[in-house]
């Protein structure tokens, strides 16, 4: 039987708002156990086991917010994931704001590197989160987890030491983009990230914009890590975030995203991240997202033959 492990990460402190810290309980209430089982997994919940790891001074910067406390936990998610992408378990990652991302894209690139597979990264998002230091407007460290991961610099004080594996921006596929900051725009063209917008998804279809990515991930060999934000579906069906963008995903496009990647037979590992469940209308968006989990994990109506993508 295959075995998963949850971990959660009550991180808050990269949002600009309070509430995050519940959301790994609330996937729980919601029955993210339950529903993997169901499907034939082996789940190990390890409970919210990981914690801002307790640092010396960190020298505050700019009008960065929490810097010290989010540096803490992204040494603590840092190694955590870096143990758990050993295997043999597949992690999910329950947050916590994105910047839970800083810690366990970081923690996957470097064993992917020791396992000598590329590393990709499926980043579900209205937002790019491809903020520097320099660029961020709001100072809020959720905005910086991609660039971060991406090697871009003015990031030492996260780590305390230089990322020991960069993610190449070519192995990284955004969807869902509704909201960049006009600087971090020319980052993310800069860098040569895979980025598609809603106007992208209207027009051409999320699967088509999908299929080619998950393609070259299997050319390559790749591990492919996927970070699914709350705010990367349509407020309307998904109300618990604390940066709701209107214009997102719709359920069917999410599920969809979902099924293609179970079928791929690639994802190896999965942040659930930005869930407030403060915001929450009765459960719905934590419920969507455990929905969205299981169809990660195989969950279908009908059967289907693999790979079908
Ligand atoms: N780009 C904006 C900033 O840097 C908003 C970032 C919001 N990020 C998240 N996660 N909510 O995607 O502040
Ligand atoms: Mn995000
Ligand atoms: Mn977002």
């Amino acid at each position: 039987m295959e075995r998963i492990v949850l971990l959660g990460a009550p991180v808050e402190e990269g949002s600009g708002r309070r509430g995050c810290l519940m959301g790994p309980d609330a996937y729980r209430t919601a029955g993210i156990v339950e529903e993997l089982e169901a499907l034939g997994f082996d789940v190990e919940d390890r409970g919210n086991a990981v914690r801002a790891a307790a640092l010396d001074a960190v020298s505050d910067i700019g009008r960065l917010k929490n810097l010290q406390l989010v540096a803490g936990w992204t040494r603590s998610l840092f190694a955590a994931a870096r143990e758990l992408a050993r295997g043999p378990a597949f992690p999910i990652y329950l947050g916590g704001d994105h910047s839970l991302s800083l810690g366990t894209v970081a923690g996957h690139a470097a064993v992917a590197d020791e396992k000598g597979r590329p590393l990709f990264v499926l980043w579900l998002d209205a937002h790019a989160d491809f903020n520097t230091f320099e660029t961020t407007e709001s100072g809020n460290l959720h905005g910086t987890p991609l660039a971060f991961a991406c090697g871009l610099p003015g990031f030492e004080p996260y780590l305390g030491r230089p990322l020991p594996a960069v993610l190449d921006p070519g192995n990284v596929c955004i969807l869902g983009l509704r909201s960049v900051d006009p600087r971090e725009r020319g980052l993310v063209r800069a860098a040569g990230v895979e980025a598609h917008d809603m106007r992208a998804i209207d027009e051409i279809g999320i699967s088509r914009l999908l299929a080619p990515f998950l393609e070259r991930v299997a050319a390559a060999n790749g591990l492919l890590h996927v970070s699914l934000d709350v705010d990367f579906l349509d407020p309307a069906i998904a109300p618990a975030v604390g940066t709701t963008v209107p214009g997102g995903a719709t359920f069917r496009e999410a599920h969809l995203v979902m099924e293609m990647l179970h079928d791929s037979g690639l994802v190896s590992s999965l942040d659930l991240v930005e869930l407030n469940p403060f915001l929450d209308d009765r459960g719905r968006t934590a419920r969507l997202m455990v929905d969205l989990t299981a169809s990660l994990f195989g969950r279908q109506v009908l059967d289907r033959p693999t790979r079908s993508f």
